[in-house]
């Protein structure tokens, strides 16, 4: 992800990525029982050059937590899989209408819109295939009720409504400060799916109540520092290393931390965001220094991240 991790943390990331993309590499290998065209943009969708940092997220939580790394795999897959389809039904024309993502065509200029809607169903189902094949099965009601939650209409989705409803002035659910409001988009849109990767690590490797919380805390926290250092890309990033169009929220006058509050107070409260992560993190009993510092590096990454 970046060179300022230690050589030990970065060695381990990098195997983690490897074993996550020959995970979904594997997922979605249907020899002829999926329409090829299908299988071909589910797969170029999928397997683009992403962060990863889901399901690398649900790993780390995991090890933390005393997992083993192959149990928690069809759930690392599955956060990867909401995701890309996440990303694929926002890139529509009906949505952001956006031509590039991860530095490729978005799905629907490679193929066509009607096959990137089809690669957004299919990924979302794919995704609760992978969780059913968790193991020992009584996680897998568990594990199925919380990404259900964290992708659905009060979280994930909802927070697209939000956004796509304030964008095309279709009116906002409850009067709030435009700051409220940006944060509620932000915490459903983004932090819902980053807070439930860290926590379905921790439930796969049988953490306690009060550490899938802590998760959770350090998920949320790093949700928002994450969407603050998003928008903060939007305005001073740039799109080749971003992989993106650029500078779209001054284009379409979106709520933003750097349009809200200014570049210099949104690097304030990204810090400020970053140390709770942190704090919430520092209370996790753990004896695995690797996941945990493998944590804490991706918190302080988000201060300096350039993509
Ligand atoms: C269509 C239900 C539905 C939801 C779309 C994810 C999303 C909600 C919209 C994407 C728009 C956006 C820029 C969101 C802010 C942060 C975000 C989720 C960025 C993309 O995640 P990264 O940077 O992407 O982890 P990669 O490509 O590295 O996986």
């Amino acid at each position: 992800m970046n060179s300022t991790f230690s050589p030990s943390v970065q060695d381990y990331v990098d195997r983690l990525f490897r074993e996550i993309d020959i995970a979904l590499d594997a997922a979605t290998t249907f020899d002829g029982r999926c329409p090829k065209r299908l299988e071909e943009a589910i797969r170029y969708t999928l397997l683009s050059p992403g962060k990863r940092l889901r399901p690398l997220l649900t790993l780390f939580a995991n090890e933390l937590c005393g997992g083993n790394r192959m149990e928690a795999m069809p759930a690392a897959c599955a956060v990867e899989m909401i995701h890309a389809y996440s990303l694929v039904h926002d890139d529509l024309p009906a949505m952001d209408d956006d031509d590039f993502r991860r530095g490729r065509l978005t799905c629907h200029k490679k193929f066509d819109e009607a096959t990137a809607i089809l690669v957004g169903d299919a990924l979302q189902s794919l995704a609760f295939e992978m969780i059913g094949r968790l193991t020992p099965p009584d996680l897998v009601g568990r594990c199925c009720a919380v990404l259900a939650e964290a992708s659905g209409p009060c979280w994930l989705v909802g927070g697209q409504m939000d956004d796509v409803a304030t964008e095309k002035g279709f009116g906002f659910s409850r009067t709030a400060t435009p700051r409220e409001l940006m944060e509620m988009i932000h915490r459903r849109k983004t932090g819902a799916m980053i807070d439930v990767s860290l926590r379905l690590g921790g439930i796969v490797a049988g953490a306690s109540p009060e550490n899938v919380q802590l998760l959770g805390e350090f998920g949320r926290n790093f949700g928002l520092a994450f969407q603050i250092t998003d928008d903060l890309l939007d305005y001073l990033g740039d799109e080749e290393l971003v992989g993106k169009r650029l500078h779209k929220d001054a284009e379409k006058k979106k709520l933003s931390y750097p349009t809200l509050l200014g570049i210099e107070e949104s690097q304030r409260q990204a810090k400020e965001t970053v140390d709770k992560a942190c704090a919430a993190l520092d209370q996790i009993p753990t004896e695995h220094r690797t996941a945990f510092e493998a944590l804490a590096a991706h918190a302080q990454y988000l201060l300096v991240r350039r993509k």
